[in-house]
């Protein structure tokens, strides 16, 4: 049983990734179930085997406390943990018939991080699982939007201890994109990638410098639901991840 929770920023492919990557594998004859922690969404291309909204949505929330959506998010967040029991207890359940257990996040990447509902609930199953970070194609359009993302990455693997994967998704829809995301780039190859933003030259050069440091070793998987690429190729990352080498170069 492998669980492996699905992260990344609001609209990245979250919910369309879980949904894509479980029918991959169950094509591959794989038993998969399926979690939603998303009390905010409305329609799921998947059938949940557990979902947070038998329990609350955020309309739920927001007219019970009469709070706001911002505020409701935070608190559907928060909440998951009041439900941590019944989570562990379904996974468990279903650990024994699943080859793979896939758990779709909250939109709100932050939240999902920076509070620690999530974060316990990722804890109860370390060993067993990793994560995916989904950086979307259609937001890399420049050195400093990969950088960022990588930060995120970064800031993630502070939070969560567990194996992080590092996933381009909808790279459909920006070709570009992996050339943003290379790190091993000379003074030149930053100078010219950067060149609109000449003033930002030596925080990026350091930023670049801090990643490399510190980011794990990982070849690029780039998936598309529209030309279907790459999920054999992120199904390897995953089974790499849980054997013992440990290599995803
Ligand atoms: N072109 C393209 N669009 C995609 C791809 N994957 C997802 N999308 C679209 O991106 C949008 C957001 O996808 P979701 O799966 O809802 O993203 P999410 O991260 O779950 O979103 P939140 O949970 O709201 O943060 C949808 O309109 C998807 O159809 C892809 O590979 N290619
Ligand atoms: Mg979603």
């Amino acid at each position: 049983m492998r669980v492996v929770f699905i992260l990344g920023p609001a609209g990245s492919g979250k919910t369309t990734l879980t949904s894509a990557f479980g029918q991959y594998l169950e094509r591959q004859g794989f038993q998969v179930a399926y979690i939603n922690l998303d009390a905010a969404v409305e329609e799921l291309p998947y059938t949940p085997d557990f979902d947070i909204r038998t329990y609350y949505t955020l309309g739920d929330i927001m007219r019970r406390y009469k709070i706001g959506p911002n505020l409701a998010l935070i608190k559907s967040v928060e909440m998951l943990k009041d439900y941590e029991d019944d989570i562990r207890k379904f996974i468990e359940y279903v650990s024994t018939s699943s080859d793979y257990i896939l758990v779709d996040t909250p939109g709100q990447l932050e939240l999902t991080i920076f509070h620690d509902a999530c974060i316990e609930i990722m804890r109860l199953f370390s060993g067993r699982s990793c994560a995916l970070f989904l950086m979307p194609a259609d937001i890399i359009k420049s050195l400093r939007d990969s950088v960022f993302l990588k930060l995120m990455a970064l800031a993630i693997r502070y939070r969560v201890d567990m194996p992080l994967v590092s996933v381009l998704t909808k790279c459909d829809l920006n070709p570009d994109a992996e050339k943003y995301l290379q790190t091993d780039l000379s003074p030149d190859d930053i100078a010219r990638l950067i060149e609109r933003d000449r003033g930002q030259l030596d925080l990026v050069a350091e930023l670049l410098n801090v990643i490399r440091k510190l980011e794990r070793r990982q070849r690029l998987i780039k998936v598309s639901v529209v030309t279907g690429e790459g999920f054999e190729d992120l199904n390897t990352v995953v089974y790499e991840v849980f054997c013992t080498c440990g290599d995803l170069t």
